[in-house]
This record gives structure tokens, C-alpha cells and sequence, in this order.
């Protein structure tokens, strides 16, 4: 892992070493575009074909329904099962917290406006199934839309080799009270829930990680149908903010959980401390022999790097250029460094409280913006899955106290109908 000093780098080069590579491979953009452009016009016929060639599955049906789901979740180990509880319970508690109803605001006497939260009626939740099958992502895009009130629910995930879908997967329906999954996976499924199949519904945004391909068939629908995304997506990420109060085992074993999601993961060290730096270095070395994922991990953290800063506080402006999908603030002194936070997805303050936490169970959503878009968005919450529609009603004494305002507007802007639309209704009440 590459160290800088921070003092010694340009601005320029402070923002070089911000940069994340941003997928542009023309390749993978023709693949994605070919299976997009063969479930538009195929639909079930080309999933069938995809989930041969590229799942080495021989699908009857594309889908499972309530008995099946029933009868795989029934195979879940009890440990697993009171953990997707207790993971569930609290995320949807704290997403619950998030419907707040907004108050009528009169603007003026007379005027009333307000906001009102509507779900959208059809969402697409897609559930990685490939290198990693992540039941906690579907609790994480689930629960959320569960509690908006979207109607309609389509959950799209790889077929397994058995042509079914896993335990933990099923339990996690089982317990949304969604009642089929679709056996589908990569590009695909994004295609199949922008356009809809025989099988498969159309839906009005699609929510979910997933590899290069689901990336950029997230990113082609997005521009070429009426559906929107969650957010656009990149590798995982994590920085660590340290001082000496760290401890180097746990910052290791942080970078370490980050950089065994791919070889594309960036860890990034933040240190207040030279001694910091090397003993958590020394630490992930020791730990990472020990991790089944050690090739993927091990590519991971040589693609990372480590800066020493003077002190906390330009750590966070490091932190605030990079704008990390995770920020850990390792460091008992975290407190005052909060109001410092600029940029980043989910934060994680102290010295126990390992990002893992918020991947599974603490009740905050994993859903994030990586690459540095959380400089201008927001993770995945209740939000996501809601319109919000603002609303207005004008009594006779309000329409007599703003529409001079709106008349005098118009006419400046030329819209001589605009004006008229007041003077209309003004004239049969003064
Ligand atoms: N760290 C990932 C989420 C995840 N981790 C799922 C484990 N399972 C992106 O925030
Ligand atoms: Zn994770």
C-alpha cells in the first residue's frame, strides 16, 4: 500500500489520488447493449437463453412463487434465521423513523401549501447472486419499500446452479411478504424490469448493486426508457480517519472488510500517525492471510493507499475531496469532527463501531453512493421510493393577497394567459 504525506501533495495531486476510475469500457457497453436489445424484443425467450449460457441454468420458469419461497426458506439454519430477524427488525425500525409527515405552511394569509409522500407503484429490487448472494440487500431495498407502500414489488436475483434461489434469500421474501422472485440476473434483469416480459413487470425504478454489467444496464435504461435508478454505481469504498487513540488491529480489520468485496474495492488509510500507519499496515497483512477471499482482498488493498496528515481536522478535508462511500472515524476523539463531515455516504464513529454494523444490521441502509457521488447524493432510504407531490389551495383572501404579485410576473415575463388566469378569478371577488 502507497503512503503519501499530505503536506508534500499539490493540490492536483490531491485530487488525482481522489479520482476514482470511472467505467468506461467500450466492451462491456456493446455486451450490455446486445442482451438489452435482445430482452426488448425476446423478453422471456432471451431470459431463458441468458440464464443458459451465462448461469449454466436450464429454467422451466422464470420465477418462484409463495410455495417454493416457502419451502426453501424452510431449510435456514436457526442461527441465520434469528440474525435476518434481528438485521430486520432494526433496519425497519429506522426506517420507519423517516416518514415524517411535512406541516401546512400558509405562505401567506390565504395560502396554504404543503408536501405529501406518495410511493411509487412499481419498484425493481435487484438482488446480486454471483461471486456473493447478499440477503442483507434485499432487507436493505425491501423493508424500505415495504414501508412507502409500493405496490408492486419485483425482486430479480441470479438463478443458483439448482435453478432455484437460496435459503437465505427466501427466508428474507418470507419475511417481506414478497411472494415471487424472479430468476434472474445481470444485465438482463435490469432490462427485463425497464421493458417487462411475458413473465417479468415493467417497473418505474430500479434499485440495487451489481456488477460492471448491472452498472451499465442501470445506466442504458436510465437514458433510453421512463425508468429511473437508485443511484449510479461504483466499486465499494471506505476511508478510515485515525489518530493515535486508534487501534490498529480493528482499523486493519476494517480495510480488510471493505477490500474482500473485489479487487476494484479502495481502502483508504487516514492517519494523524506515522506509527498508526505502519502498525494497522502490519496488521492487515497478519489478517488477510487468514481470509478465504485472501487473492480478491489482497488485490484490493494494493490498489489502496495511506496519508499521514498533521492533524484531524485536515484529515477531514481530505476526507471531504474524496467524498467516501463509508467514513470510519476511527479515533475516540470523533465528536467535533462531526459538524466537519461534507461528503460521504454513511459515517461510523468510534473506535467500535466497524462499518460491517451498517452493512448488516444496524438499521442504517448499505445502499450507498460510491466514487465520490456523495458529494451531490444521498444513500438509499425510505425517500427512495416515494414521490414527493407538493400542494396548494387559494381562499378568496389569499387569492386577494397574491394576485397582484402573479399579474405583475407574467406580464413582465410576456405570458399575457398567466396574467389573465388571475385577473379572471380576482374580478369576482373584490
Ligand atoms: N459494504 C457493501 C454492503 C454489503 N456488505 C453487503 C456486506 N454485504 C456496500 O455498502
Ligand atoms: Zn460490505
Amino acid at each position: 500500500m502507497k503512503i503519501y504525506s499530505y503536506k508534500d501533495l499539490s493540490k492536483q495531486e490531491i485530487e488525482s489520488i481522489c479520482l476514482r476510475q470511472l467505467e468506461d469500457d467500450a466492451t462491456i457497453q456493446d455486451r450490455v447493449k446486445g442482451i438489452v436489445d435482445a430482452v426488448k424484443t425476446d423478453g422471456d425467450k432471451a431470459l431463458f437463453s441468458f440464464a443458459k449460457q451465462f448461469d449454466q441454468v436450464e429454467l422451466t420458469q422464470l420465477f418462484i412463487g409463495k410455495k417454493e419461497i416457502e419451502e426453501i426458506a424452510a431449510s435456514i439454519p436457526a442461527a441465520a434465521k434469528a440474525a435476518i430477524d434481528t438485521a430486520y427488525q432494526n433496519i425497519r425500525t429506522f426506517h420507519a423513523a423517516q416518514a415524517n409527515k411535512e406541516e401546512k405552511i400558509e405562505t401567506m394569509p390565504g395560502v396554504t401549501c404543503w408536501r405529501e409522500a406518495r410511493a411509487i407503484d412499481r419498484v425493481g429490487l435487484y438482488i446480486p447472486g454471483g461471486s456473493a448472494v447478499l440477503p442483507s440487500t434485499f432487507l436493505m431495498l425491501g423493508i424500505p419499500a415495504i414501508l412507502a407502500g409500493c405496490k408492486e414489488i419485483v425482486v430479480c436475483s441470479p438463478p443458483q446452479k439448482d435453478g432455484k434461489t437460496n435459503c437465505y434469500l427466501a427466508y428474507c421474501a418470507l419475511k417481506l411478504g414478497i411472494e415471487k422472485i424472479y430468476l434472474v440476473g445481470g444485465a438482463q434483469a435490469v432490462a427485463a424490469m425497464a421493458y417487462g416480459t411475458e413473465s417479468v413487470p415493467k417497473v418505474y425504478k430500479i434499485f440495487g448493486p451489481g456488477n460492471r454489467y448491472v452498472t451499465q444496464a442501470k445506466q442504458l435504461i436510465q437514458s433510453t426508457t421512463m425508468t429511473a435508478i437508485d443511484m449510479p454505481a461504483g466499486p465499494s469504498e471506505v476511508l478510515v480517519l485515525t489518530d493515535e487513540t486508534a487501534n490498529p488491529s480493528y482499523v486493519a480489520s476494517d480495510l480488510l472488510a471493505q477490500a474482500e468485496h473485489g479487487a476494484d474495492s479502495q481502502t483508504i488509510l487516514v492517519s494523524t500517525s506515522n506509527e498508526i500507519i505502519t502498525k494497522t499496515l502490519e496488521q492487515v497483512e497478519i489478517q488477510l492471510k487468514e481470509l478465504p477471499r485472501k487473492d480478491v482482498t489482497a488485490l484490493a488493498i494494493a490498489n489502496s493507499y495511506a496519508v499521514l496528515v498533521k492533524d484531524l481536522e485536515q484529515g477531514m478535508e481530505f476526507s471531504n475531496t474524496y467524498a467516501p462511500e463509508h467514513l470510519i472515524l476511527s479515533t475516540d476523539h470523533f465528536e467535533p469532527l462531526i459538524p466537519l463531515i461534507a461528503n460521504a455516504g454513511s459515517v461510523f464513529l468510534g473506535n467500535l463501531t466497524p462499518e460491517s454494523a451498517g452493512d448488516y444490521a444496524s438499521g442504517t441502509n448499505h445502499t450507498l453512493p460510491t466514487s465520490g457521488f456523495a458529494k451531490a447524493y444521498s444513500g438509499v432510504s425510505l425517500d427512495s421510493f416515494v414521490k414527493k407531490i407538493t400542494f396548494q389551495h387559494i381562499s378568496p383572501k389569499g387569492l386577494e393577497n397574491i394576485g397582484n404579485t402573479v399579474e405583475v410576473l407574467a406580464e413582465a415575463e410576456g405570458l399575457r394567459a398567466h396574467r389573465n388566469a388571475v385577473s379572471i378569478r380576482l374580478k369576482d371577488i373584490v
